[in-house]
């Protein structure tokens, strides 16, 4: 309660700052005919960045750490009493127009999972491990580097991904709240591409052919399909300034949102270093750009993989985002499946590390579900 006093506090000092008209939005997504409810969301995400920053979770309701589909069930509430702020969800598949998606989440339970947490205050952002088009296979594909090319107007696949462009936009045009309004959602698409796993990553594609397929995925959603509900953010993996996190940009016309993903690897007080030493100069890179542009600045994705340090959440994590402004820091996935044990990066009821995310979600400034809502 204390932290929504101070959300609406701050809003209110923020709108005072800017000399706003009553009415009139300080933050305009880049869709210029964005819903009124996206609008709403990303102010509502300004704001809430003032009083601390939400704990994000990819898939948090469909699956966990050894269960899959228990309804209301969720690892972080299990360990913490709360859902996380934000949850994440991943597209792969809903391309070719698959049932379920490419960690076997029905796309159809997906959507339901949106509804409750709109209707619970919550926030989505979704990821889109988009399959080859050229070769069939997966995202991670790399095996020739054209990909992109043949996707761009002119390109001998243009026709076909537009399909598939048409099936991402049917997803979000379906996601609509109890009155039929359009739930409003970050898109962080095309991410990690400084990297180069990825089809569109960084040795597939020049700088100019990656801009222009994320230009052309905007333009195709918002003017073609008129998605209206989306926000879109840029999240490459880490960089070493701001000329490489730019490098491959799209420009402030095209983009909402600016992170990046950052994992800790190892399981040590090294790890732990380097993990920190990277998060606090990305931080820096997205901070200080998102100042320069108006764009709100997120950590895209994090986490420490089977988090074998117990006290990664407090001594890795909150030291260096405490330090800052942002929207959220969100941690991927548990993973359901038998054959990936050791996939996790929120701790489950019982994990070494459970009571150590306690006291990281309880610090005033890290900001859980109830934390965001009015109840
Ligand atoms: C990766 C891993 C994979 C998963 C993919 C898409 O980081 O978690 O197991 O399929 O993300 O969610």
């Amino acid at each position: 309660m204390k932290k929504i006093f101070t959300v609406l506090v701050m809003s209110v000092l923020l709108m005072a700052c800017k000399k706003v008209q009553k009415g009139e939005p300080v933050h305009q997504p880049v869709d210029k005919d964005a819903t009124e409810e996206t609008v709403k969301l990303y102010n509502k995400l300004f704001a809430l960045m003032e009083t601390g920053t939400m704990v994000g979770h990819q898939d948090a309701l469909a699956y966990g750490h050894g269960w899959y589909k228990e309804n209301g069930r969720s690892d972080v509430k299990g360990v913490t009493g709360d859902y996380p702020a934000v949850i994440g969800w991943e597209l792969g598949h809903v391309e070719i127009g698959a049932e379920y998606n490419l960690d076997s989440v029905y796309f159809s339970d997906m959507k339901q999972y949106i509804k409750d947490t709109y209707k619970r205050g919550g926030i989505t952002t979704a990821s889109w491990h988009g399959d080859n088009i050229v070769t069939g296979n997966t995202s991670w594909d790399c095996a020739q580097d054209t990909v992109v090319k043949t996707i761009l107007p002119g390109g001998s696949n243009y026709d076909k991904y537009l399909t598939w462009l048409d099936r991402v936009g049917d997803f979000f045009l379906d996601l609509k709240d109890e009155e039929g309004k359009p739930i409003p959602v970050v898109f962080r698409m095309y991410h990690e591409h400084t990297g180069d796993w990825f089809w569109w990553g960084s040795t597939q594609c020049t700088p100019d052919e990656y801009k222009q397929l994320w230009m052309m995925t905007v333009d195709h959603l918002r003017n073609k399909k008129s998605v209206h509900n989306l926000l879109y953010a840029y999240s490459p993996s880490e960089t070493k300034d701001e000329v490489e996190f730019l490098e491959r940009y799209p420009g402030d016309e095209y983009v909402d949102i600016i992170g990046y993903d950052c994992y800790a690897t190892g399981s040590d007080s090294t790890a732990v270093a380097n993990y920190k030493a990277a998060m606090d100069r990305n931080l820096k890179i997205v901070t200080t750009y998102a100042q320069k542009s108006g764009k709100l600045p997120i950590v895209g994705e994090t986490g420490m993989e089977a988090i074998p340090y117990p006290t990664y959440f407090t001594e890795a994590v909150y030291p260096v985002i405490s330090q800052y402004k942002i929207g959220w820091v969100l941690f991927w996935r548990n993973a359901w499946e038998a054959d990936k044990p050791q996939h996790f990066y929120a701790p489950f009821a019982g994990h070494t590390s459970a009571p150590d995310f306690v006291n990281f979600v309880e610090k005033p400034d890290v900001l859980m579900n109830k934390d965001i809502t009015e109840e």
